[in-house]
């Protein structure tokens, strides 16, 4: 039995989508450990402890009253971070044929490596369109992204100047 399940990702920036299955994940677990993961196939905006700093923000002013840890993890498998915490179970969100076809083979070579099972949570759907690179185009065209993002995200992307890559 698993008490402690781990959200990956790269959260760049966090959405309501993200929080939508965070939430959903504190109602199954005693423990959620929300991880920000460096994604080499994408071109990053925000800093990784910017992004963890976000997150921690928009956690705690949604109201999810379940026991939420945000890291980050960067010096190997993400089932290295699953092992050290003793966590079984990797949640992901599900939005599309795409996602899953992303996410099997990573499932399957998680099970292998660490017998860490992958849990699908499919989204609510007012958010199932919503995705990170779409809130960095929208925003990055000047287009009102706070529909798709926590207050926190969005005032820190109306003041964001420096869209450097870490
Ligand atoms: N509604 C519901 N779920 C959503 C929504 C939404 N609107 N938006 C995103 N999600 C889900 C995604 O499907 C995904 O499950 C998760 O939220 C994170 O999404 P992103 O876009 O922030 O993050 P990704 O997809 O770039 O993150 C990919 C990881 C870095 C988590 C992935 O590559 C991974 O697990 N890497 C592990 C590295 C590793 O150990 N590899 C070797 C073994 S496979």
């Amino acid at each position: 039995m698993s008490r402690i399940a781990v959200v990956p990702g790269s959260f760049d920036p966090v959405t309501l989508g993200h929080l939508d299955v965070i939430q959903r994940a504190t109602s199954v677990f005693e423990e959620v450990h929300v991880v920000v993961v460096h994604n080499p196939d994408k071109h990053a905006l925000l800093p990784i402890a910017r992004r963890v700093e976000l997150i921690e923000q928009a956690v705690s002013a949604s109201g999810i009253r379940g026991n939420v840890r945000v890291a980050s993890w960067s010096v190997g498998l993400l089932v290295d971070y699953c092992t050290d915490v003793g966590a079984k179970v990797i949640v992901k969100g599900i939005r599309s044929q795409a996602d899953v076809t992303y996410e099997t083979p990573m499932a399957i070579v998680n099970r292998n490596l660490a017998r860490v099972e992958t849990m699908f949570m499919l989204p609510d759907p007012s958010h199932a369109h919503v995705s990170s690179s779409l809130v960095r185009q929208v925003a990055g065209l000047g287009g009102d992204v706070s529909p798709y993002v926590p207050r926190v995200v969005y005032e820190y992307l109306q003041g964001d100047t420096d869209t450097s890559i870490e």
